[in-house]
């Protein structure tokens, strides 16, 4: 897996723009994928839709907009989806399907990413068939309700030595906080407020990959 796709990792749905119709955030979505974002994963918890077909077309046409511009799309929780879609890859939680089961359905060319919320956790991933991880919530996020308590970036750093696969920090990061996650270590970071709050996610997108500079 090419790690430089988790240098600006943006993720959304239709849930991440409450007032807005699932029609509507679809368009901010697409706006926010074309700012320079690196991979787009479709995460759509709580999101209602009048039918099946609905989030099918949704996610469908999302993929679409990736695989134009040429970044992965990567389904939240939903191997099924992620399968249906043919999408690039799928993102698991510590609590949805396992990682040995899920990689038994979708083979080895699809990227499967895994969430890991404290040290034990991280360790453990060493072993999984995990391509990358995502570890948060780094700070304090009112974006995720269900969030664990923050690592915290001094804590992040003590972990990092342990780790040896991909991985991307998530959870209440802005563009302040930019240089102390470099500094210790990691490849990226995934956002959703950073860009769906932004009236300019093309400056954000820029600085966030010229702070990740490739390596
Ligand atoms: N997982 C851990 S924190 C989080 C997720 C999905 C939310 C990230 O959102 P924000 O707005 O970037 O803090
Ligand atoms: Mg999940």
């Amino acid at each position: 897996m090419n790690k430089e796709f988790l240098r600006c990792y943006f993720i959304a749905g239709p849930q991440n723009f409450p007032g807005l119709s699932i029609w509507e955030a679809q368009e901010k979505i697409v706006l926010i994928m074309k700012s320079g974002v690196t991979a787009y994963q479709f995460r759509d918890k709580g999101t209602v839709y009048q039918n099946d077909r609905q989030r099918l077309e949704l996610a469908q046409s999302l993929r679409d907009t990736a695989r134009k511009l040429g970044i992965p799309f990567i389904v939240n929780d939903d191997v099924g989806l992620a399968i249906t879609l043919k999408a690039d890859g799928v993102h698991l939680g510590q609590n949805d399907e396992k990682l040995s089961d899920a990689r038994q359905k979708v083979g080895r060319s699809m990227i499967i990413g895994l969430s890991v919320n404290n040290a034990t956790e991280l360790a453990k991933a060493q072993e999984s068939q995990a391509d990358y991880l995502g570890v948060g919530p780094v700070y304090p996020t009112l974006t995720k309700t269900d969030a664990t308590h923050p690592i915290g970036v001094q804590e992040l750093g003590k972990m990092m030595p342990q780790n040896h696969l991909p991985i991307v920090g998530i959870g209440g990061i802005g563009l302040s906080v930019l240089p102390e996650l470099v500094h210790i270590g990691i490849d990226g970071i995934a956002v959703i407020s950073l860009l769906t709050g932004s009236n300019h996610p093309d400056t954000v997108a820029k600085t966030v990959l010229d702070t990740f500079k490739a390596h």
